[in-house]
């Protein structure tokens, strides 16, 4: 199975990054972007890829001992940018450290269950709200979240999501996400 490791913004720091990203949509181009949907943003702090399931009860252990070893923190949704012209997303503010750490030792974790985890970029915390095709440029959906900080949160858990690929071949299908297993961080 397709699987990520995450946190994820409680409803009401969603809900006002909902209403910063609604004033893109009027934006030249904003219809050829690939928006994520709102129900599913999240912070990756690992992609894990396909996962074979003998390896799920090690794996599991090993993220929720990692867990368990990085406080709750607080941190905001603030401020947009991009990777190229591919990807733009939300930023965060606030303990980044703890988040940063948290991400390395479930990298961590997560190789040491047999699971091959790229270590070779730095965690960057980024919330994805869109992808494009090419063609599109990113920089002025950026600038125009360059302003929003959104209220103080608690990332209180560290969340193991599946990712269902649409399998139905129509345009435009998003994955579909479910969380396997949490942990409370700090426990
Ligand atoms: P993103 O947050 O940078 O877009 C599920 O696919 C999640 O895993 C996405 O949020 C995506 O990251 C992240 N991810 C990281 N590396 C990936 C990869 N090589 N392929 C697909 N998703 C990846």
């Amino acid at each position: 199975m397709r699987l990520f490791v995450a946190v994820v913004p409680p409803p009401p720091a969603l809900s006002q990054l909902q209403s910063a990203v609604a004033g893109l949509h009027s934006l030249p181009d904003s219809g050829r972007l690939r928006w994520a949907d709102p129900a599913t943003w999240h912070f990756t702090l690992a992609f894990l890829g396909e996962v074979d399931e003998a390896v799920l009860p090690d794996l599991t252990e090993r993220l929720g001992r990692a867990a368990h070893r990085h406080p709750a923190h607080e941190l905001r949704l603030a401020g947009g940018g991009r990777f190229g012209d591919r990807v733009l997303w939300a930023g965060a503010d606030g303990d980044v450290a703890t988040l940063s750490a948290l991400a390395r030792s479930t990298g961590a974790a997560a190789r040491r269950a047999g699971v091959p985890v790229d270590e070779s970029r730095p965690f960057h915390a980024h919330l994805t709200l869109a992808r494009a095709g090419g063609g599109v440029a990113l920089r002025p959906f950026a600038e125009a979240l360059s302003d929003f900080r959104g209220s103080p949160w608690t990332a209180e858990r560290l969340e193991l999501v599946r990712s269902r690929l649409p399998g139905s071949g129509v345009p435009g299908e998003r994955p579909r996400y479910e969380t396997v297993r949490s942990w409370e961080l700090g426990g």
